[in-house]
């Protein structure tokens, strides 16, 4: 049987051989210890005539129950450093010098991948953002993680790849896949109310794919539609299209909708019409729907006036 999560990281197979070597001592360990409480609780159970010694306390007898066990532990800690004291160095000490860069965004509730654009160059204005992970397969990737909030920590199962992200702090790592495929994103910090909704998807394609999706999302606003144009700025992270709530309310059957919404802690209610639309997308927090947490993010700098006509226009006519 198959515990582990389908493996597509390059250096996974040393990861997971770490994980079992881990599992196997402790469950040794846990087996002696709790057998040992088993049969001591047995043995020296409540009898009729049985007394209960008193020790003095002889200090080495009784210490050496401390001392050997903490003794094995340690020599058992430094066995599992050594032997794998170079899949730290190799995964985590070292960043390849060839391959392609990534910048990876955490907030509230949200993953942003950025590429870098014209000047091929990463973290200037005109990178490209997407809310999927897309890399091609058999690449080494260089990513740069950061926190905009609070902690949040990258977690892709099948890459074997869960690292902390820190607010201030540029943390770099790598990874280089060797399958394609489409696998899960997640959060694996408690960040806040929407945590538990903090997924995105990584996608592994061909390196013929890969420049396509690229170019596409080199071309941008012009051919894109709403829904592209909605899902590139992670809109669909946090609202759907088929009536889930998710992190914030639903876009069907929003145009219109009577809702109670609360401004300034007074509530009202409110009919959605163009203009609360608007003011919904570029001032979140003007007005926070009823039972909605106010986590929206302000995306009003992310998107061109053009962008929110679009993205206006299209909201009225999910239905
Ligand atoms: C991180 C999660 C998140 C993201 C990303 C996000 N929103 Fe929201 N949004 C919310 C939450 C939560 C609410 C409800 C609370 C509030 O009104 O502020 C909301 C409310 C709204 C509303 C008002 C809905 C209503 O029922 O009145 C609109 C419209 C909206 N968002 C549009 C967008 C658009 C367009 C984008 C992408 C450009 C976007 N949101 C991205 C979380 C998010
Ligand atoms: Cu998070």
């Amino acid at each position: 049987m198959d515990y582990m999560p389908q493996n597509i990281a390059s250096y996974g197979g040393e990861i997971d051989q770490l994980t079992w070597l881990i599992t196997a001592i402790t469950f040794v360990c846990l087996v002696i210890a709790e057998g040992f409480l088993l049969v001591a609780a047995f043995r020296f159970r409540r009898g009729a005539n049985r007394k209960a010694r008193y020790i003095t306390g002889e200090a080495w007898k009784q210490a050496r129950y401390v001392l050997i066990p903490v003794l094995l532990i340690v020599a058992l800690d430094f066995y599992i450093d050594i032997k794998n004291a170079h899949a730290w160095t190799e995964i985590k000490q070292t960043l390849p010098t060839s391959g392609m860069q990534v910048g990876i965004t955490a907030e509230q509730f949200l993953w942003t991948f950025s590429y870098p654009g014209e000047d091929t160059r990463l973290g200037t204005s005109d990178d490209l953002t997407s809310d999927e992970l897309h890399i091609p397969v058999g690449t080494n990737v260089t990513y740069q993680l950061q926190a905009k909030d609070v902690l949040h920590s990258l977690w892709i199962p099948a890459m074997r790849l869960k690292q902390d992200a820190l607010p201030g702090r540029t943390e770099k790592g790598w990874m280089q896949a060797t399958e394609m495929g489409t696998f899960d994103i997640a959060c694996a910090e408690i960040c806040g109310e929407g945590h538990s909704k903090m997924a995105a998807r990584l996608v592994v394609q061909n390196r013929d794919e890969y420049q396509q999706w690229l170019h596409q999302l080199k071309a941008g606003g012009k051919e894109r539609s709403p829904e592209e144009l909605m899902r590139v700025k992670g809109c669909f992270g946090c609202h759907s299209l088929d009536g889930t709530p998710l992190v914030g309310p639903t876009y069907k059957g929003l145009f219109g909708r009577q809702e109670t919404v609360i401004t300034d802690k007074a509530e009202r209610v409110i009919e959605v019409d163009e203009a609360y639309l608007r003011k919904s997308i570029l001032e979140p927090n003007a007005d926070v729907v009823k039972k909605f947490p106010p986590a929206m993010p302000d995306l009003s700098d992310k998107l061109s006036p053009e962008e929110v006509d679009q993205i206006v226009n299209f909201l009225k006519t999910v239905k």
